[in-house]
């Protein structure tokens, strides 16, 4: 299949409604798929380069612990590295639109009780002294509490490394100092996690509902709500080496919702998109932007107008790559269906109306990851197998 890395793929403004309702709606049948700019009064840039510190220290957990993330509906929970999607882990949650769903998720993955001798410097001076990462080292790895022979690395964002001798000062002081300096950092450090987490989900729900708010009056639906409808919630990893490159990350695949948020990884590449043409287009890195994808439910509901655009992750460089998507799925339990504006005799109804959760079986159950579901809920088809 062919690959252009014409960049392409649409970019909206988020603070130029109504101007942009015309674009906005192109943007949905011809790609699917955009960029949004200017969404930082719901979505501060600091509160977003949080939570992708957050994704990663909760992505370098061990994986007994990331283990405990388990699904509430199938594929919500921890995705470990696959034969299909081998570089590829997540951590995933439904629906973040509940509270009481996001507290589960945090204490799932509460590292601080079995990890007491972990130090969690990490993400406490990333967080507030901005140029700062300390490796994470695991005491009892070290002999700490038999020997006092600690060594901690400092390590700057640029990549220097040197030991710090403060930190073996502090070791010669006191082991059980140390100790419960140790647990009293692992918890602010969960603390702080749990803390980011909450006002990202907040966040990035109010986002999505804002969308779907310009979507449905650039449409003439300005009644419609969309509050309650689940958002799951997915952190991604790429563990891509120098092996790993011209590999695939992720399949090609549709999402199942109706619409993603994807904060992408702001320094490493790889998201390609399907074009009208069926060729595949780069979305490079765009520092302060996010990516919107619609999914098949998005197809169902708008009478087939808006594309579920078919996408996957290319491995490009040999660097762990991140992502954290949000996705909009569908109504809770009531029908997905086109609204009845969206119906006349030039354009009947195409899909049968079905519920999101019978939809998502539906996939699962057959292993339908690009859209090939929403040829089995096909009115026409429908009333073939019935015949
Ligand atoms: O990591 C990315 O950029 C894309 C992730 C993705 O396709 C997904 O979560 O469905």
């Amino acid at each position: 299949m062919a690959i252009t890395s014409d960049y392409a793929v649409p970019i909206i403004d988020l603070e130029s409604f109504p101007e942009q309702s015309k674009k906005l709606i192109q943007a949905c049948e011809e790609w699917g798929c955009f960029r949004i700019t200017n969404h930082h009064r719901i979505l501060p840039a600091p509160l977003a380069a949080e939570m992708k510190a957050v994704t990663r220290s909760l992505l370098d957990l061990p994986a007994e612990i990331k283990r405990r993330n388990t699904d509430v509906i199938a594929g919500s929970g921890y995705m470990a590295p696959s034969k299909i999607n081998p570089f590829y882990e997540g951590l995933g949650l439904y629906d973040i639109s509940s509270s009481d769903a996001v507290e589960a998720f945090c204490t799932q993955l509460d590292a601080s009780h079995d990890q007491r001798f972990f130090f969690f410097f990490f993400f406490f001076n990333s967080l507030y002294t901005k140029s700062l990462l300390i490796t994470v080292i695991p005491l009892h790895e070290l002999g700490f509490f038999g020997t006092h022979k600690v060594k901690f690395e400092v390590v700057l964002r640029d990549g220097v490394s040197r030991n710090a001798w403060f930190y073996r000062l502090l070791g010669l002081v006191s082991e059980n100092y140390i100790a419960s300096l140790s647990l009293y950092l692992s918890k602010l450090d969960s603390y702080l996690i749990r803390k980011t987490i909450m006002k990202y989900a907040e966040a990035i729900h109010e986002l999505a509902m804002d969308i779907m708010g310009k979507l449905a009056e650039a449409m003439g639906l300005s009644t419609l709500s969309f509050e309650d409808w689940p958002c799951q919630f997915r952190i991604n990893k790429y563990n891509f080496t120098p092996e790993t490159v011209g590999s695939t990350g992720v399949q090609i695949h549709t999402d199942s919702g109706f619409l993603t948020v994807l904060q992408d990884d702001e320094n490493v590449g790889g998201l390609e998109v399907m074009n009208k043409s069926g060729e595949f287009v780069a979305v490079e890195p765009m520092l302060g932007t996010l990516v919107v994808n619609f999914g098949d439910i998005a197809t169902i509901w708008s009478n087939g107008r808006f594309r579920n655009v078919k996408h996957r992750v290319q491995c490009k460089e040999a660097t762990i790559r991140l992502s954290i998507a949000s996705f909009l799925l569908g109504p809770k339990e009531a029908l997905v269906e086109a609204p009845p504006e969206l119906v006349d005799s030039e354009h009947p109804r195409l899909y049968v109306p079905f519920t999101y959760k019978d939809y998502r079986m539906l996939r699962i159950s057959n292993n339908f990851s690009a859209g090939e579901a929403l040829d089995h809920v096909l009115v026409n088809c429908s009333q073939t197998a019935q015949a």
